[in-house]
């Protein structure tokens, strides 16, 4: 967006900020200098919007020359209590799709410019209204897919991490603050060893391991878990698949073989967004277009965040299934649920199932066998599943085990910054213990502050600014 030409800081812009389709009502926003002028030369009444306070609404008629073009309310800002710290007007209209584009073609051609993906929240970002990490939540919530993903964003945008990273930030620049007297005073020897305290590194340190931690759990929030039904055919996958999406999405039948392409859905599995993926039984097989059916099984299991893997109860565990979760155990570094399918159909021997597993958990100690868990259900009569997902949820977080009550990370690019933060504050505990220089250490704590400033934006090259705001919708 930074190198778009067309960019200029207070120029009048305009988007649609409400999608183009039927609605009641739309929103067009404006925002720049003169933009209560350019409005005003096509609202019905010109003078009353000239005059009007911040932080108001007025009632009227867009219009083109004579011609009424649609009843309107228009909310008024003035700089700089705005969101983008500009004047900024935004007008409430009635959302036909015609309509709000003859209003928009209407503002274009009184001198405003299309604004770019996100530069309403760049210009409030530069004028100081904002800091990155509130600008990177407001576009978490708009594209958050599930309640708990938008509430942890929430917390984001209301400062929660802004406010912790304040924290961290004055620790550091408190241990620097002591090394500094030594600096400007070298000939006290005493001053240095007794104003620096590695553990307060230390402490430090470790909050800042906690919160690049935190990204996974944040990622799987936004970006959703993957979850990969597999097993044997005919073990009642695509059952599963449609009894837990409540729709008969995938093809079920006795025959082996039924799935051959995968089928992905979007379910939220108690809060957490995950896609589900329904697959082609394992199985031996002379059908060319089945064998590639099983290797594309083979390869999403490869990459996920939890494995459910199916056994039909009503027939029990085989040398395949067994050999299977052996395999997976000893390779995957994500956790498997053993789903027993079939409860309706009749008595299984869990007895043999449990202890065929124990036998795993015992031959593969501290391996991801530990996480293994069983649970039965019959995608006929619904029974289990809700425990299914229960235990799905925990083993999805255990996963992304986090001693954070609050909500961490929001980017990978602010992981990225916490990192070099880390290894920043790293180096200076190696420095101290290898009695190298004061300066050096001061410079490792003036680099760690550095690369938390680029998570807030105090410090920020034009190719972060455009990382955070090219993704952006058009008129946030
Ligand atoms: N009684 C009962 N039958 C089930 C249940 N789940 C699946 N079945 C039956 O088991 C058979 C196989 O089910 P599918 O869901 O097609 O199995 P699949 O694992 O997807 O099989 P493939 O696609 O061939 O790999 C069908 O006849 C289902 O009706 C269940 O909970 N109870
Ligand atoms: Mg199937």
């Amino acid at each position: 967006m930074l190198e778009n030409k067309t960019y200029i800081p207070e120029q009048p812009i305009a988007a649609i900020a409400t999608p183009l389709a039927p609605s009641a009502l739309a929103v067009i926003r404006c925002t720049g200098k003169e933009v209560i002028s350019l409005v005003a030369a096509i609202f019905s009444r010109p003078e009353a919007l000239q005059k009007a306070a911040g932080n108001t609404t007025l009632y009227g008629w867009i219009v083109d020359g004579e011609k009424k073009v649609d009843e309107v309310i228009l909310a008024v800002y003035r700089a700089p209590k705005s969101f983008t710290g500009e004047d900024m007007v935004e007008i409430f209209c009635h959302g036909g799709i015609s309509v709000v584009r003859s209003i928009y073609a209407l503002l274009l051609s009184k001198g405003f410019s299309e604004a770019e993906r996100g530069e309403f929240s760049f210009r409030s970002f530069l004028n100081g209204k904002t800091d990155l990490t509130k600008a990177e939540a407001i576009r978490e919530i708009i594209e958050s897919k599930t309640q708990d993903s938008s509430s942890r964003a929430a917390g984001r945008l209301s400062g929660s991490l802004f406010q912790q990273l304040l924290e961290i930030k004055k620790k550091i620049l408190h241990v620097l603050a002591s090394i500094e007297v030594e600096i400007e005073y070298p000939e006290d020897e005493e001053t240095f060893l007794d104003a620096f305290k590695p553990e307060e590194l230390k402490e430090i340190l470790n909050e800042l391991e906690i919160l690049s931690e935190s990204w996974s759990c944040e990622k799987m929030y936004q970006e959703g878990a993957r979850l990969i039904l597999a097993g044997k055919t005919n073990a009642g996958k695509s059952s599963l698949f449609n009894a837990i999406l409540k729709e008969d999405r995938a093809i079920v039948s006795e025959q082996h073989g039924t799935t051959r392409d995968w089928l992905e859905s979007f379910i939220s599995l108690d809060g957490i967004p995950a896609r589900l993926f329904d697959t082609a039984g394992l199985r031996e097989t002379e059908d060319l277009i089945e064998q590639k059916g099983v290797l594309m099984t083979q390869e999403l299991a490869k990459d996920a965040d939890l494995l459910l893997y199916l056994v039909d109860g009503s027939v029990g565990i085989s040398p395949e299934d067994s050999a299977f979760i052996e395999d997976f155990l000893t390779k995957q570094s994500f956790p498997l649920l053993l789903v027993l399918t079939k409860k309706d159909k009749t008595d299984t021997n869990l007895f043999d199932i449990i202890k065929a597993m124990a036998a795993l958990k015992f031959k593969h100690p501290n391996s991801m066998a530990d996480a293994l868990e069983i649970v039965h259900i019959s995608s006929k009569t619904g029974e289990g599943i809700s425990e299914l997902s229960k235990k799905a949820k925990a083993l999805l977080s255990q996963k992304h085990a986090s001693q954070r009550k609050q909500a961490g990370l929001g980017s990978l690019r602010q992981k990225k910054a916490v990192d070099e933060a880390i290894e920043s504050i790293t180096h200076a505990l190696e420095v101290y213990e290898a009695n190298y220089t004061i300066d050096a250490l001061a410079l490792d704590l003036e680099n760690a502050l550095e690369s938390l400033a680029i998570i807030t934006g105090e410090v920020s090259g034009d190719d972060v600014l455009d990382s955070v705001f090219s993704h952006f919708c058009v008129g946030k």
